[in-house]
């Protein structure tokens, strides 16, 4: 497929350069980019000028001759080039709507809090003690309205990754990086699992490498002289093809460490290798079968499972959450494993598995085993929005200890579970 266009700034600690580049990445769209641009000498250029008044960052020219500014557009742009289906943008009125919604929120009012809380810190602009305070207030206030919004929710509109996601943790990629510590990070625990979530997606991976998560707030560099430092970080800056004076990013280990990729052709979409596959034995239907109507699960189904599997055909995978520390109601735990189940859609042919909600309120957790098609974690399960999220291990059903955590799981009860079982659901 050939570029639609080239996104014009700067490709490395950029986050406004980033949105449209992940956008692009989840459709397998081409976009140019410009890994030589060095900012505040590019755009600053009488040519940039011309074209691009305000001289900020980042641009778009299109292919056929469109010419954007302002990153959230631009990303919306490169969203809509996959279609009026684009599975980045709305599907109906009201989803569009809520989309647009976040993505003010993020822009309008989360990124000037933020802004104004970090920019000072990092030698953008001044350091005035009042407004940096007012500015932290706002932005522990907007990361509280966030967190209450995603108590119950895994992304922000539906249940489905959208441009809004994008956008917003490409927003709170710099909190996290510079500002937010590890308490902040505990007490927006929701916001803090989300970001997780969104900054492991394969897509943004490609874009914006590694995350380093902010260990140590950056000090205030507070003094009469202060907007005299700024001048003179910005002076460094014109010197060096970096955004954020050396000295900011040396002191910190905070700051962003992203890696400087350049983005994959898109790959196309193959159908499921899964289906190449000599036919098992004990087809995976006849199991899910066997298991919803046979009592007890244990011993009876669990036999059946033992006598009739195809060994050749199947692996088995004990599958757990990766921020289990974070989880806290019991039954918003249960809904977790819901919402996973759900983007797990694709995979429903392949594989059959248990996830349990184990534990009480603030203390649980979520575990369990899966059988799937073949000897690898297929695409359809990797493929799953959240699936970064879980932590999948191979597992010998033969090592007779695992076998009897692999009975328990499925009949949801016994003494290898690691905790009490509260509740869980059955992917089949
Ligand atoms: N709303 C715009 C803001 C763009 C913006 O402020 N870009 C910064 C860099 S991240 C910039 O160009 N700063 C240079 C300047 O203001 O002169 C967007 O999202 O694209």
């Amino acid at each position: 497929m050939a570029s639609i266009g080239t996104i014009i700034g700067p490709t490395t600690n950029n986050t406004r350069n980033y949105k449209a580049r992940v956008v692009a990445q989840f459709l397998g769209i081409n976009l140019t980019t410009t890994p030589n641009f060095v900012m505040n000498v590019d755009n600053q250029k009488e040519e940039y000028l011309a074209k691009y008044p305000s001289g900020k960052v980042p641009v778009f020219e299109g292919a056929n001759g469109l010419s954007l500014v302002d990153s959230s557009a631009i990303a919306y742009y490169v969203a809509s080039q996959a279609g009026s289906d684009s599975p980045l943008l709305g599907q109906t009125a009201e989803e569009t709507a809520e989309i647009l919604q976040y993505m003010f929120f993020a822009e309008a009012d989360f990124m000037p809090a933020l802004a104004g809380t970090v920019y000072p810190l990092l030698g953008y602009m001044p350091f005035v003690k009042p407004s940096h305070m007012h500015s932290e207030e706002q932005l522990f206030r907007f990361l509280g309205v966030l967190d209450a919004i995603l108590l119950t929710k895994t992304f922000l509109v539906g249940e489905r990754i959208t441009i809004a996601d994008v956008v917003f943790t490409c927003d709170l990629a710099m909190a996290y990086t510079t500002y937010l510590t590890l308490e902040d990070r505990k007490k927006f625990r929701n916001v803090t699992r989300y970001f997780k979530t969104m900054i492991n997606q394969p897509a943004f991976k490609a874009v914006v490498g590694e995350v380093t998560l902010c260990v140590e707030r950056i000090k205030p560099q507070a003094s009469a002289n202060a907007s005299k430092k700024a001048e003179k970080a910005e002076k460094k800056a014109e010197k060096k093809p970096a955004e954020q004076p050396k000295k900011a990013e040396k002191k910190a280990k905070e700051v962003e460490e992203y890696d400087d990729e350049e983005e994959e052709a898109p790959k196309p979409k193959a159908k499921s290798k899964l289906d190449l596959l000599p036919p098992a034995k004990m087809p995976l239907d006849e199991w899910k079968r066997q298991y919803s109507n046979t009592t007890p699960t244990k011993p009876n189904a669990m036999n059946w499972l033992w006598e009739h599997l195809d060994e050749d055909a199947y692996s088995f995978w004990k599958v757990e959450y990766k921020y289990n520390d974070e989880l806290t109601k019991l039954f918003m735990t249960n809904n977790l494993i819901g919402g996973h189940f759900n983007r797990l859609e694709r995979a429903r042919k392949y594989a059959f598995g248990n996830l349990l909600t184990l534990g009480k309120d603030d203390d649980n957790m979520v575990w369990g085993y899966f059988i799937v098609r073949g000897k690898d974690i297929p695409e359809e399960v990797s493929d799953a929005a959240d699936f970064e999220s879980f932590a999948w291990t191979a597992a010998d059903h033969n090592d007779p200890k695992t076998r009897a955590e692999i009975e328990d799981c499925f009949a949801w009860e016994g003494p290898s579970l690691p905790k009490e079982c509260y509740d869980g659901k059955t992917f089949k």
